[in-house]
């Protein structure tokens, strides 16, 4: 893919995304033949704009780490992207719709690492060892692709849905909970929306960290100590309205609550 093909897609979703306005995915018309490596060069290529527009990675993202969600876009890995400054939500403010597309939340076991974890046969029991704090957190998806439909290229070209984070503050030891087993339910509005476990994640959270080592290996990168990880939905994605109070409970991990406004 020429050099120029690979800014004019990354622009296409940049401006999609800073105008919170829906576009066709490019495998549509624009690059039907979008493959992953060139998915990942456009991600690249937008992380660069993002960061030319004075943006801050904070730190990485996986998804597609269900094996439900595999299944469904008949995919055998998943992907990663970026968590940037200007999404992180704070534990106490509330989410505004105006601010997005069309909104969805994940729970997800959030990582802080103590050391560097760079190769490609990282085991979890290296993961954890490498761990210093596992903590509660909300990520918030919002594709930039008309009704959340795309192709796995199409996504990872978009930054893997990327849009919002909530990095709850109680952090626990790694080895101090059982992340497999763990549980996290979304209430809204105090309606049960969803349950789903670590074990959701890979098998186990830890596992989407060593995953991510892999995939960051190929390009000669490592997953860096002391930034925040989130390791993929525990559940399936929900979508957010107006007026929403949201509660998310991860049980001994912790426990987040929000609410939605216009
Ligand atoms: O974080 C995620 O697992 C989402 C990845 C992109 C898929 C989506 O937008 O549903
Ligand atoms: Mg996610």
């Amino acid at each position: 893919m020429e050099m120029t093909q690979v800014k004019k897609l990354a622009d296409y979703v940049h401006q999609a995304e800073k105008e919170k306005r829906e576009i066709t995915k490019i495998t549509s018309n624009l690059y039907p033949s979008l493959t992953i490596d060139e998915a990942y060069l456009i991600q690249e290529q937008l992380i660069l704009d993002k960061k030319n527009e004075g943006l801050r990675i904070i730190g990485p993202k996986m998804g597609i780490t269900s094996k439900a969600k595999m299944k469904q876009m008949n995919v055998d890995n998943p992907i990663y992207g970026f968590v940037f400054d200007r999404m992180v939500i704070e534990e106490d403010e509330q989410i505004s719709m105006a601010d997005y597309i069309h909104p969805k939340i994940e729970p997800e076991i959030g990582f802080i690492l103590k050391k560097d974890l760079y190769g490609d046969d990282i085991t979890v029991e290296e993961v954890l060892n490498a761990t210093k704090y596992v903590f509660p957190a909300v990520e918030v998806i919002d594709s930039r692709y008309e009704n959340f439909n795309f192709t796995l290229p199409d996504v990872i070209a978009d930054n893997t849905s990327a849009a919002g984070a909530i990095f709850g503050y109680k952090m626990s030891d790694p080895n101090s909970l059982a992340l497999d087993v763990l549980g996290a339910s979304i209430k809204i509005n105090g309606e049960v929306k969803a349950f789903g476990t670590g074990a959701a994640v890979l098998g186990h959270p830890a596992e989407s960290i060593a995953r991510l080592a892999q995939m960051l290996f190929k390009k000669g990168k490592a997953v860096k100590a002391n930034e925040p990880i989130l390791t993929g939905g525990m559940t399936e994605a929900i979508m957010l309205h107006a007026g929403d109070l949201v509660e998310v409970d991860f049980g001994q991990l912790g426990h987040l609550s929000f609410s939605v406004t216009p």
